[in-house]
């Protein structure tokens, strides 16, 4: 069976309209929605062994601050979208799904569309070392979509934290002013959890792992109608790629 028939055949017997409601109104309420039942797991665990390998043979370390997010770091090994489309794999035909875009876009109440700068259509993020966190940040377009593979109990850290309705101002982000200003969420997340979550305007992060913790997720980032309306800068991601 093809990915796509594979996905369609999942959604129609296993997910109802209920389901997605509910996950809607948790994304308009918080831009943060578990979604982890819309793909079936032998998709999940396609998806896990071909991140796994990728990072066997891909990833780089990096140990940076970003300036455009108020030197927060981000202490991590990542494998680039240009290592994961030229593998060619289960992720490639999973970014391209129809069927699962359109799910997405019942959860977000709008058409959820391929991101047109292909270097942020995914990455993997693998946090490896005690102190390794993907600090708080925004991302350029309006939704991510993580698909966690490996993840520690809560207690290890790596569990996400977000700041929801706040916006990024790439000249002056004033991230610890948006952290004290507002509510900060957290989630606790297991391997085989997918969310959805609206980046650009959810300020967020991955808690710092405690020693002996390991996380591994992809992120695959879609775009809105509006994204294709205004100019997106791509300043982090350069700067996180930079060679
Ligand atoms: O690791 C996560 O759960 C979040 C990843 C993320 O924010 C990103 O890749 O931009
Ligand atoms: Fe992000």
């Amino acid at each position: 069976m093809s990915l796509e028939s594979a996905v369609v055949e999942h959604l129609r017997q296993n997910v109802d309209q209920e389901q997605l409601w509910l996950s809607r109104k948790s994304f308009y309420e918080s831009g943060f929605a578990l979604v982890s039942y819309l793909l079936p797991d032998e998709i999940k665990q396609q998806i896990a062994a071909e991140v796994r390998d990728l990072l066997d043979e891909r990833s780089i370390r990096r140990d940076l601050h970003l300036a455009e997010t108020s030197n927060s770091p981000r202490y991590m090994r990542n494998v680039t979208a240009a290592d994961i489309r030229a593998h060619g794999g289960v992720t490639v035909g999973l970014y391209e799904s129809e069927a699962f875009r359109g799910a997405l876009g019942s959860v977000a109440g709008e058409a959820v569309l391929e991101c047109p700068y292909e270097p942020e259509h995914y990455v993997i993020t693998h946090l490896e070392r005690s102190g390794d966190t993907h600090g708080w940040h925004w991302d350029d377009y309006s939704f991510g979509v993580i698909l966690v593979v490996d993840c520690p109990e809560v207690a290890g850290g790596g569990f996400v934290q977000t700041v929801p309705n706040t916006s990024w101002d790439k000249s002056n982000p004033q991230v610890f002013k948006q952290l004290v200003n507002n509510p900060i969420n957290s989630y606790e997340l297991r391997p085989g959890d997918i969310y959805l979550l609206r980046t650009d305007t959810t300020l967020h992060r991955v808690h710092p792992l405690e020693p002996g913790a390991k996380r591994t997720i992809i992120n695959m980032a879609y775009a809105a109608e509006r994204d294709f309306q205004k100019e997106i800068s791509h300043e982090t991601m350069e700067d996180l790629f930079a060679v």
